[in-house]
């Protein structure tokens, strides 16, 4: 059976991610902070497949490498790693936003991404044609808006990232794709506003945004196309989603 490892299990694209993928009949390794979280996952899932989970912080480095050599052999053949977990913080303008929440963002989206990433790659290699790492970027890494300040900075680093990670794993088979969804309905907002929970109602409350289980549909697509097809980017609206015309200041 394919292997999926998941980043950020725990909730929003990667809970519906390790559900989708067990409904494909993939073995799974699903990571997160929330052990709590987990061992619900554990519950629900381990009937129907084969799964490991691993509490896990990504900004570790140290941690993501020992936990990545100490998976068991039945494990080790990984077929995609999601690269999901991450985070927006601070919606405030730059101007009005604390040093530390800028450096969470850089430290999970960026840093953790690279160390799983470099934890994962020997294994992905192994596994060769049909591989395919799936970094979660955003619609924010391209449409800037206020308050978007290092969140959107972080998720352009994860589309260039992907793309020279891509020039790089030629020849190996492993695929690499960026999928950039916009406004989706997960814990996501609840978290950039440090538990608003009236802010996140409020931001997708008279509108139709994206699901986790639509995000998490389009992640197993792209996983489980044939091995010579890589896609390369992939942004997901809501319908009810467009583009806003530039701001002008005016007396
Ligand atoms: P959620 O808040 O619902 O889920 C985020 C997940 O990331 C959780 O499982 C959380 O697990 C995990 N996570 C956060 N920090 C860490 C860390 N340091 N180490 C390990 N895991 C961590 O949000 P989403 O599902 O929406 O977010 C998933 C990804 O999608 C993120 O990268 C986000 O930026 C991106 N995204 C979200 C959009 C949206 O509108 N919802 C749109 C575009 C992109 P735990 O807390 O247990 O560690
Ligand atoms: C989240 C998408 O547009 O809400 O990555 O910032 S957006």
């Amino acid at each position: 059976m394919p292997i999926a490892m998941i980043t950020g299990a725990t909730s929003g694209f990667g809970r519906a991610a390790a559900r989708r993928f067990a409904d494909a009949g993939w073995s799974l390794i699903l990571t997160g902070r929330r052990q709590e979280r987990l061992d619900a996952l554990e519950q629900e899932l381990a009937e129907r497949v084969e799964m490991l989970t691993l509490a896990l912080d990504v900004r570790d480095a140290e941690a993501v490498k020992h936990a990545v050599e100490s998976l068991p052999e039945a494990f080790r053949g990984v077929t995609c790693l999601l690269n999901n977990a991450g985070l927006a913080l601070a919606p405030q303008p730059s101007q009005q936003v604390d040093l530390a929440d800028w450096h969470t963002m850089i430290d999970t989206n960026v840093t953790g991404l690279v160390n799983v990433t470099h934890a994962m790659l020997p294994l992905l290699i192994a596994t060769g044609a049909g591989a395919s790492i799936i970094n979660i970027g955003s619609a924010a890494a391209k449409w800037p808006y206020a308050g978007g300040h290092v969140y959107g900075a972080t998720k352009a680093f994860v589309e260039q990232f992907s793309y020279n990670l891509r020039c790089d794993l030629k020849g190996t088979g492993v695929r690499v794709t960026d999928i950039a969804p916009g406004l989706a309905e997960t814990e996501f907002t609840l978290v950039r506003t440090k538990g608003d929970e009236a802010a996140s109602e409020a931001l997708y409350g008279d509108t139709t945004p994206l699901q986790a289980k639509d995000v998490a549909e389009q992640i197993v697509h792209v996983a489980t196309l044939p091995a010579h097809i890589n896609i390369n980017f992939l942004e997901i609206m809501p319908t009810r989603q467009s583009w806003s015309p530039t701001h002008v200041e005016r007396d």
